[in-house]
């Protein structure tokens, strides 16, 4: 295995960018929780994510969601975000709460509805010119529940349409990133269910189309360390959503569920050079917060990352090559091991040490008081949530 001190240089360039909307309220569609401190602006819950970054200097950067985080002066608020030392990051579209989209948005039948969704859409990279942003992230509720209810093909051919559309207006150094999900909200076919298509809809468009992968967007069981190193083989991996899922799209702190399956994800990452200075991919949390406290929610997402990421580049490659190439399957399984089953805490809370940082950024935040004046200060108005 290698030594943490070679790996120290390259663990200090991980990014993780943080979600508006994991500062606000959510939940699931039996209830949402109001919690104490919850942003009431897009400035507070930006103000929140400049203090993950604070406390862990791994979150330089927060997505924002049109139209939960509109506001009248994007320019402003890029500024605001710099001022507090994080920039704007990917920008995330929504064709999902209106009553229009019900049958569908670019994939509809009627052009009208198409073109409603790609305005929406035109509005989204206006917001990118003025917040400086690089990635346009598509993610579509778009499907059917019914055997027979749309057709599967045409809506392709539609979906293709509105896509190709959306990536002509881009400017030369923007991106859009294609999301997948297997299912929900529609039930019975998804319009784009898996990287596959999401591969086959951004091959056509062009250099600046990838393929965003969200951890909880597949089947359990999936192999989706398989898909990533796939993906970047292709050259088209753009970005992920981490989270944790047990069931569904559950939307859980990255790493909660299976350490182990983020650790296998991030060797890919790293093996597959989807990670480093020479790469586009973004890092991205997509998650939630329904029942814990949000902040530290967030910092511990990204220490999970900057955890598991530390075990990915420990691994002895040379060492697993030698025995992959000598078919030694048990001793290649163990090498693999040896990495996972590091504890790094006490060598990452000593580096964070030497940069300035706290050692236990989940500590730190709990003795600042932050939460507290947070919630003292935060009172009336309306708690940011969805829609
Ligand atoms: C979707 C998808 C998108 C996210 C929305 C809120 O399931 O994961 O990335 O923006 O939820
Ligand atoms: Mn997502």
């Amino acid at each position: 295995m290698r030594a943490f001190a070679d790996i120290t240089e390259a663990l200090s360039a991980l990014a993780v960018e943080v979600p508006s909307w994991a500062y606000g309220n959510s939940g699931t569609r039996f209830k949402v929780f109001g919690s104490p401190g919850t942003p009431r602006t897009v400035e507070e819950k930006v103000a929140d994510a400049a203090t993950v970054h604070r406390f862990t200097g791994l979150a330089p950067s927060v997505a924002l969601h049109i139209p939960w985080d509109l506001v009248d002066d994007f320019g402003a608020l890029r500024r605001n975000a710099e001022d507090l030392g994080v920039r704007i990051g990917t920008i995330n579209s929504n064709t999902f709460q209106d009553d229009d989209y019900k049958l569908g948005a670019l994939t509809h039948t009627d052009p009208k509805i198409r073109q409603k969704a790609i305005d929406h859409h035109f509005e989204c990279i206006d917001v990118m010119h003025a917040t400086g942003s690089r990635d346009l992230k598509i993610w579509l509720a778009e499907g059917t529940n019914y055997p027979g209810q749309g057709d599967l093909r045409a809506r392709q051919d539609r979906l293709h349409e509105g896509l190709s559309t959306i990536y002509d207006r881009l400017a030369d150094d923007q991106r859009l990133v294609l999301e997948y999900k297997f299912f929900e909200p529609a039930f019975y076919h998804t319009d784009v269910p898996d990287w596959g298509t999401s591969y086959v809809q951004v091959a056509a468009l062009g250099e600046r189309a990838m393929v965003c992968l969200d951890t909880g967007h597949h089947a359990p069981g999936t192999n989706i360390e398989f898909i990533v190193a796939q993906l970047l083989r292709l050259g088209k991996l753009g970005s992920f959503d981490f989270n944790s899922r047990f069931y569904a799209d559950d939307d859980l702190i990255v790493g909660a569920a299976d350490p182990y399956q983020l650790y296998r994800i991030l060797v890919e990452v790293v093996r597959g050079g989807g990670y480093g200075p020479g790469s586009d991919v973004a890092l991205m949390l997509d998650q939630c917060h329904n029942i814990e406290k949000k902040i530290p929610g967030q910092i511990r997402s990204v220490l999970n990352v900057q955890e598991m990421l530390a075990r990915a580049l420990l691994l002895d490659r040379e060492a697993l090559a030698a025995a992959q190439e000598e078919g030694d399957v048990l001793l290649a399984n163990e090498i693999f091991m040896d990495a996972f089953y590091t504890d790094v805490r006490a060598d990452l809370a000593h580096w964070r040490e030497e940069r300035g940082l706290p050692g236990d950024p989940m500590r730190a935040y709990v003795g600042s008081g932050h939460q507290e004046r947070i919630e003292d200060e935060r009172v009336g108005g309306t708690q940011a949530g969805w829609g």
